[in-house]
């Protein structure tokens, strides 16, 4: 009988959490409203019971760079740092993610994805590129392609950390994230960043950019709750020289064809 008033009353609460959240902001926003479409009514239950189950993680991040005189300071910018949530396991979304090689650059830097998702490599440029990682969490190359060639395509199904390189200019570098779930958020110049949808529980919401070490704090979030954590990360190691995929360094600047 207790059991069923719980129910019940996470009912009341995931309904009353979602009907007031008629304001769209971010990606977890996206996530959660994905949910349910196309499925059975009994899949549609349980995605329901598990909404019924989740609150709001929101804060700030305070981003520290080392100045010119080597002083550590507060950063105007505080953009581009990751927030995300380890706990538990959620399905990926089925939309494809794009990480693109781009003026001899891979655009965006950092990409979250959740562990099972599929990213798309598209060369943009004129020249070959050849993305690989030797990561431990995830090891894959995908050769030479143009911009003519179709996007190749990598699975990451393992949560971690996976840099990626091309094998033909050392100053490409992207950091592909996977995670265990979609509760995640890049900031924007001010820091602040707001996570809907997070399942309720003791859980624990991380930062993290490259330079920087991780920043993890424990957060208890009541189901239709409210949890507001604020963090200070520090950016201030230099990102080292990396190997080629055959593990012997980049051959000079200037000595070799695009
Ligand atoms: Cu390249």
């Amino acid at each position: 009988m207790r059991r069923l008033a719980l129910a019940l009353l996470c009912l009341v609460l995931g309904l009353a959490f979602s009907s007031s959240d008629s304001s769209p902001s971010g990606r977890a926003k996206a996530a959660l409203s994905e949910d349910g479409k196309g499925r059975s009514p009994a899949q549609r239950g349980e995605a329901e019971r598990s909404q019924s189950g989740t609150g709001t993680i929101r804060g700030a991040v305070k981003l520290l760079k080392k100045g010119f005189f080597g002083k550590i300071g507060d950063a105007d910018d505080r953009s581009g740092v990751l927030i995300y949530v380890t706990g538990y396991e959620e399905a990926p979304p089925s939309e494809e993610v794009t990480l693109a090689q781009q003026n001899e650059r891979f655009v965006p830097r950092v990409l979250p994805i959740v562990a099972g998702q599929t990213v798309s490599f598209p060369n943009r440029d004129r020249l070959y590129h050849n993305v690989f990682s030797v990561s431990p969490t995830m090891s894959f190359d995908l050769g030479q392609y143009k911009a003519t060639d179709p996007a190749r395509m990598q699975r990451f199904d393992k949560p971690g950390l996976v840099p990626v390189y091309c094998n033909i200019h050392p100053q490409m570098i992207s950091y592909v994230v996977v995670l265990e779930n979609r509760a995640f958020a890049v900031t924007g110049e001010d820091g602040a960043f707001e996570l809907r949808g997070v399942r309720a529980g003791k859980l624990a919401l991380n930062a993290w950019l490259p330079g920087a070490q991780r920043v993890t704090r424990e957060v208890s979030l009541a189901a239709g709750g409210e949890a507001v954590v604020n963090l200070e990360v520090e950016q201030t190691q230099t990102v080292p020289p990396h190997l080629r995929k055959d593990g012997t360094p980049y051959p000079a600047q200037g000595d070799y064809e695009n």
